[in-house]
């Protein structure tokens, strides 16, 4: 028997709506429609499979001001967090919502109608106090109160919802359960008592050891329920989590544990998020949670002091525990001892115990370097997923952006420096030169500064992708705006990796690279055959960041090759 919903019904309105589910759809087209936002769509769907019990849609002015306040809803139950669906003037104006308005609600990704809500109540959402009252802060290095200062839009639309589907996943469709789903999972198996683990990050032996050890000593099951909708930025990718969740499970016991992903959008709100989170679980029919040190927390505030105190969280949900009817359970921290090759809770281990533990920092600088990852801190099949995910700095890819003048010899350097990585292998080896680029990509453009800079846009958004799949790329353009590297190297940086690019200015000074100008460009530029020629009726602005300045009067093309392949050494690239 799975635990009661938070609530006592169970709100998944899928089923319940599913008689209306012809008419509805039928309606749906013919209304105005939301597109919803990435968190609001995390939100629908736990609002429509019940999930977020006894939610039935976003909530109306008194139950915001009510759960800000009072953590509890008008009707008193507990509930800690606003769900709240945000809109703008003007499309609110647009969509003439008012009282009694009935608006389609659609997928993001794919415009498919999920919902229909009704609307009652439009109100201003009150930032300031929402911000105290739910996150005791109003610094924005809170991600949460980042999001709600800087994109949650002018107005709050409030009603209770209609379903008409399920989002469509095409990712890992067998591990994505309802409520309904993993309760009659649960009952199948004749689970009574469950522990829930909730985690945003990849787990490894101590998280395996500490679930293990929960479900023992209360003679439980778990359950593995990761956040795979929107967490902290900047952590693991879902699709890496999984699969290294999914490769953890034969490592317990036959029978003991199951895996199931929760579309959440976590605010990182600390303790009020601690207890959102076991209500959301009770909603899966669990009966115990685990809540960590720390728990969803958003780590350092601007005057980089913890937002909250390490066990918050854990009082909080201890406070609810009788209400709620779900048992809290401490995460223990747990360390290797090499003497018996075992994890034990620190708090138990006997003073004087050689004790082994790696750090998160440490972990990542590991993987950067592709040093060993012991088997006593995790398991191989999840290191190499996380190696996949992550190669080490020798197999990532990386862009060599060459900039200067027509002539420079940044094209004779792009070639050596081809040759020189063809040499070294381990990579595929890309050369964008700027006549390649021209005649294959860039066909149309002249050499307007709007042209121009597309150009050198086409070439980023290639080099970036090539980055990411691992290749050496050499682009070797004019480029001979600042503003255009600038946005070049930004878009290289957030797809190919924030330490993979590298800007190569080939300084060769104007009148050695015109009087060595065999092709007789130059000649034609000063004479006005060729208009807004770079140099002479067309600016190159000077890079003011380059990782490396070399002028051919004063070095040979192999060495600045080898200037340019120590940079790489110096960086761990080669
Ligand atoms: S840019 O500014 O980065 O988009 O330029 P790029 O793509 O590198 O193009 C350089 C080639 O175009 C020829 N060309 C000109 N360069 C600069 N200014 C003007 N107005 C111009 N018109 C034509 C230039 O000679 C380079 O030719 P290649 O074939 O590379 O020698």
């Amino acid at each position: 028997m799975a635990n009661a919903p938070h609530g006592g019904l169970l709100k998944d309105l899928n089923v319940r709506d599913l008689p209306l589910h012809a008419q509805l759809k039928a309606e749906a087209a013919t209304l105005p429609d939301i597109v919803l936002t990435e968190r609001q769509l995390c939100d629908l769907e736990l609002i429509l499979n019940g999930g977020f019990s006894p939610l039935e849609g976003f909530l109306g002015q008194a139950d915001y001001e009510s759960v800000c306040n009072n953590m509890r809803l008008t009707t008193g139950e507990l509930w800690p967090m606003p769900i709240t669906l945000d809109v703008s003037k003007e499309q609110a104006e647009a969509l003439k919502l008012q009282k009694g308005s009935r608006v389609t609600l659609r997928d993001p990704r794919d415009d498919n109608a999920l919902a229909i809500i009704t609307v009652s109540d439009l109100y201003a959402p009150q930032k300031s106090m929402e911000a105290k009252t739910v996150f005791g802060t109003e610094d924005q290095a809170h991600p949460a109160i980042a999001y709600l200062f800087k994109q949650v839009k002018d107005l709050y639309v409030g009603g209770n919802v209609q379903a008409i589907s399920r989002p469509q996943y095409y990712d890992y469709v067998a591990l994505r359960y309802t409520p309904a789903e993993l309760r009659m999972h649960f009952t199948k198996l004749a689970w009574r008592k469950v522990v829930a683990f909730q985690t945003r990050n990849p787990m490894h032996r101590a998280h395996r050891e500490l679930t293990v050890r929960a479900a023992r000593q209360r003679q439980a099951n778990v359950l593995i329920h990761p956040v795979v909708g929107m967490t902290k930025p900047g952590d693991v990718d879902h699709y890496t989590r999984v699969r290294v969740y999914s490769s953890l499970m034969p490592r317990y016991p036959n029978g003991m544990a199951h895996l199931a992903l929760l579309p959440l959008a976590m605010r990182m709100g600390g303790p009020r998020e601690a207890l959102w989170h076991a209500i959301i679980r009770k909603n899966f029919g669990v009966t115990h949670f685990i809540v960590g040190r720390d728990h969803a927390g958003p780590g350092k505030d601007s005057n980089g002091k913890d937002f909250y105190g390490p066990y918050d969280a854990q009082t909080l949900v201890t406070k609810y525990t009788a209400e709620l009817g779900i048992e809290m359970v401490p995460f223990q921290m747990m360390t290797y001892l090499p003497s018996t090759d075992e994890y034990q809770p620190v708090d138990e281990v006997p003073s004087g115990t050689q004790t082994m533990d790696i750090s998160g920092t440490e972990l990542r600088k590991r993987l950067r370097t592709g040093a060993a990852i012991p088997d006593w801190f995790s398991y191989e099949s999840v290191v190499k997923t996380l190696r996949e995910s992550y190669p080490p700095k020798q197999q990532q890819g990386f862009t060599i952006f060459l900039t200067g003048l027509y002539n420079s010899g940044k094209d004779d350097i792009a070639r050596a420096l081809q040759v020189k990585f063809n040499e070294q292998g381990g990579r595929s080896v890309s050369l964008l030169l700027g006549e390649t680029v021209r005649s294959e990509l860039s066909s149309e453009l002249g050499f307007s500064p709007e042209d121009r800079d597309r150009n050198i846009q086409r070439i980023a958004f290639v080099a970036a992708e090539l980055t990411r799949a691992g290749a050496a790329v050499i682009a070797a353009p004019i480029a001979p705006y600042e503003a255009s590297r600038q946005h070049a190297k930004e878009t290289i940086q957030k797809t190919g990796g924030s330490g993979n690019f590298f800007l190569v200015h080939v300084a060769t000074p104007l009148e050695v690279c015109e009087a060595t100008d065999r092709r007789g460009n130059y000649k034609k530029a000063r004479s006005g055959q060729i208009k807004g020629f770079t140099g002479v009726d067309d600016p190159y602005e000077k890079p003011t960041e380059a990782s490396l300045t070399v002028d051919l009067t004063q070095i040979t093309v192999a060495e600045a090759v080898h200037s340019i392949v120590l940079l790489l050494e110096a960086d761990g690239l080669i």
